[in-house]
């Protein structure tokens, strides 16, 4: 076992960091207080290969690894996680999907678009009525004798809905055969029966826009299906295995973040005559952060390895990326939550960012998939009990 990361990889962090130092986290604070979407620095980060990590070069991409993925995204969401949350989306949810089930003319279009941050990619799987049951969804594709599709139905919570171009979208194509009835397709935002909703207003990640979208009579040809048609299931639970990683990264830079600004407090701020940091209950807390953030570092970096390998082998990493993605998303809350109680009443403050990594690292353990989704995912899959 080796604990080095390759050069490629360092660079990629490298680039990253300096991102997020330079133009990420002077403007954190604006965007999370207007929730404008942060469009020029979203386009630096694809100008700089960081919205197609793993995509190859042949299709815009920056060509790397999953390892190099988590660096990547640990660095932009140290400085601000609703940045991050828009390059997971791009990278995990809609490039990765694409290049795994997609066809050559698929990959060349719509992925190169968002890996070469042109354009702005979506995944619409939730439902107002379907979020953790996803095969329980309405929405309707309805295959006509030209071989095209309609659709009509709503898609909600929509991460980068507002914004997108490209949409990877599932629907019920024979809605009798259940989570075998699903297909997946690529929407175009700009033709006719895309209909964007309201933009959500959001505790955190406000600079992430998230909205519904309705789909009144929308057209899809026969060249957008993506996958084979009834697979459109296993794509969207296979997509999110890859996307929980991009999740388990993005709260360990926002767990990270706030960890570092803790030991840089408790040396500074006295109290009784002495830094806090010198009192049992502070060295306790600090310690106790210490130890989370190490472990979900390193199970995040261990899915991201267990994916590598499923790339050649074929294989899962289902559970390695839950646990991943449970053990970071509680471990982001949990840091968070301690470092704004180290801080006192400066962490409740918007002086600092403190209090803005604590609403935002709660998202951590809802979307793509709660954290009772991934206890329920480990067991079956230790157990063999469903
Ligand atoms: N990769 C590939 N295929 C998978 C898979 C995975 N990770 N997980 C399940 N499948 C396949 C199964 O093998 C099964 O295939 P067969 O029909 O050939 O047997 C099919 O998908 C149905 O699986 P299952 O019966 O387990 O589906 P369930 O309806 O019980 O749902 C859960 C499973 C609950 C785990 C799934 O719905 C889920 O992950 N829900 C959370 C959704 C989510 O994360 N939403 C957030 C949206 S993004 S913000």
């Amino acid at each position: 076992m080796d604990f080095a990361f390759t050069e490629e990889q360092l660079m990629i962090q490298d680039v990253a960091r300096r991102i997020a130092r330079e133009k990420i986290a002077p403007s954190a604070e604006h965007f999370d207080r207007t929730g404008e979407f942060p469009l020029d620095n979203i386009r630096t980060l694809g100008e700089n290969g960081l919205m197609g990590i793993e995509v190859p070069q042949e299709y815009g991409g920056a060509g790397m690894d999953p390892i190099a993925y988590v660096l990547a995204i640990i660095e932009i969401a140290a400085a601000d996680c609703a940045h991050s949350t828009i390059m997971s989306v791009n990278n995990s949810l809609f490039c990765n999907g694409i290049l795994k089930n997609g066809t050559e003319a698929q990959k060349q279009k719509y992925v190169r678009a968002i890996a070469e941050g042109k354009e702005i990619g979506a995944y619409a799987l939730t439902e107002p009525q379907s979020g953790s049951d996803a095969s329980a969804m309405r929405c309707r594709a309805v295959k006509q004798p030209n071989g095209s599709w309609i659709v009509n139905g709503k898609k909600s919570w929509i991460t980068s809905g507002p914004v997108a171009k490209y949409v990877n979208l599932f629907a019920m194509t024979e809605p009798e055969k259940g989570a075998r009835g699903i297909s997946a397709f690529l929407v175009d935002a700009d033709r006719p029966g895309f209909i964007r909703g309201k933009t959500e207003p959001k505790l955190g990640i406000r600079a992430s826009a998230t909205c519904e979208i309705e789909f009144q009579d929308y057209v899809v040809e026969p060249d957008e299906l993506l996958g084979k048609e009834g697979e459109g299931f296993k794509t969207a639970m296979g997509v999110l295995d890859a996307g929980r990683i991009g999740i388990a990264s993005q709260a360990v830079g926002l767990a990270r973040a706030a960890y570092e600004a803790s030991v840089a407090y408790v040396r500074e701020r006295k109290s009784f005559g002495q830094p806090i940091g010198s009192f049992q209950m502070i060295q306790a807390k600090i310690a106790d952060m210490k130890c989370r953030l190490d472990a979900a570092h390193l199970l995040t970096l261990r899915a991201a390895w267990a994916k590598a390998q499923a790339e050649k082998s074929g294989g899962r990493f289902s559970t390695e990326a839950s646990v991943a993605k449970l053990t970071a998303s509680e471990t982001a809350m949990y840091i968070t939550h301690q470092a704004l109680q180290i801080h006192g009443g400066m962490g409740y403050s918007k002086e600092m960012p403190l209090e803005r990594y604590f609403r935002d690292a709660k998202i951590t353990e809802i979307y793509e998939g709660t954290s009772e989704i991934q206890r329920l995912v480990i067991a079956r899959n230790e157990t063999g009990i469903r």
